[in-house]
């Protein structure tokens, strides 16, 4: 098993996330990556440098072209204030910096601010260097450390501490040599890789989560969203009720690997997310430190070239200990 890491995540700070009007702390901290990468060095993993730099012309297959710009050449700290309100100005360049923050965002956890494109681009460049060891045969799996998470940024909307979308870059470069099943176990729907898949009938995107009804993202997650186009049928949703435990937990994800089966994928792409387990500060289900041993068993089962891309986790002091659970399972 390959893992990387990067140091460059750590100017990353964002300062707070705004609530019901407040400043609340910021959950999406430095010594989240942190924290795993000790656990995995004092449990006897290797972990190596970057060496790739993940190529603009794959980041732009991703994400809108005048989203990416909007990174790129923002200057100061920033959260949104006004979000569109109609469709008349849909495809107009807007030019006051209100309107395109706002465009271009969908929440107020999610600061804008100077440099955090490259600091993103390097988070995309660990996934993006362990999916072409894949594709070249060099592993059959890869743990990319990526911080910030990816999974909830759309193909022009950044949102839920995520700016690039980590897992899709890589099942995008994956793509042209088959298909691509992505599983994405992080708590919370992964909205954004089901916005940029889900007219495509090469890459199945299937997601366990907290039921929208009760928690973020709130407005996509539920089980009718199926795709469309080519992609009808390749987006499948589990929503899954508060308080869910290892069982019930255990019986989706049985359901969700026999789907990834029958696709019959190439690769496989794990956006792995920690805050399932019980003890998670912004959580709810109950899922364990043992069970992620026996989730990674259950989905290495497919015996599939694999991609695991670190998503959310927030509880500081265990994330360490259930990537080491769950990457045991996967060897
Ligand atoms: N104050 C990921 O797990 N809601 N993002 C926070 C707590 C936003 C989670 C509310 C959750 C975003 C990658
Ligand atoms: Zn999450």
């Amino acid at each position: 098993m390959k893992i990387l890491y990067s140091q460059r995540h750590l100017s990353h700070v964002p300062g707070y996330e705004i609530f019901n009007g407040e400043k609340d702390p910021h959950s999406e901290i430095p010594s989240r990556v942190e924290n795993i990468k000790k656990s995995l060095i004092v449990n006897g993993f290797k972990i190596s440098k970057l060496t790739k730099r993940v190529p603009l012309r794959l980041i732009e297959v991703v994400h809108d072209k005048n989203y990416i710009d909007f990174i790129k050449n923002w200057s100061v700290y920033s959260y949104p204030s006004v979000f569109p309100y109609n469709d008349l100005n849909k495809n107009k360049r807007l030019i006051n910096p209100l309107a395109r923050l706002g465009k271009y965002s969908f929440d107020l956890y999610t600061p804008m601010y100077k440099g955090i494109f490259e600091i993103a681009l390097e988070s995309s460049s660990l996934a993006y260097e362990l999916a072409t060891d894949i594709k070249t045969n060099q592993i059959k799996v890869g743990y990319a450390l990526c911080r910030p998470p990816g999974h909830h940024a759309e193909k022009a909307k950044m949102g839920g501490y995520c700016y690039l979308n980590n897992t899709s870059i890589a099942a995008e470069h994956l793509s042209r040599d088959g298909k691509v099943a992505i599983l994405d176990i992080d708590f919370h729907h992964g909205n954004g890789t089901q916005n940029i898949f889900y007219d495509r009938g090469d890459v199945l995107t299937v997601s366990i989560h907290a039921d929208p009804n009760w928690k973020f993202p709130f407005f996509t997650g539920f089980s009718d969203e199926k795709g469309i186009g080519k992609g009808e049928g390749k987006n499948i949703n589990y929503p899954l009720p508060k308080g869910t435990a290892n069982d019930l937990y255990q019986k989706t994800l049985e359901k969700a690997v026999v789907k990834i089966k029958d696709f019959k994928p190439r690769y496989l792409i794990i956006a792995f997310g920690q805050d399932t387990h019980k003890d998670d500060p912004i959580g709810g289900f109950k899922l364990t430190t043992n069970y992620f041993k026996k989730m990674a068993k259950t989905i290495n089962s497919l015996r599939l070239p694999a991609l695991i891309v670190q998503e959310g986790g927030y509880n500081t002091k265990l994330l360490g200990d259930n990537v080491v659970a769950f990457l045991n399972g996967f060897s």
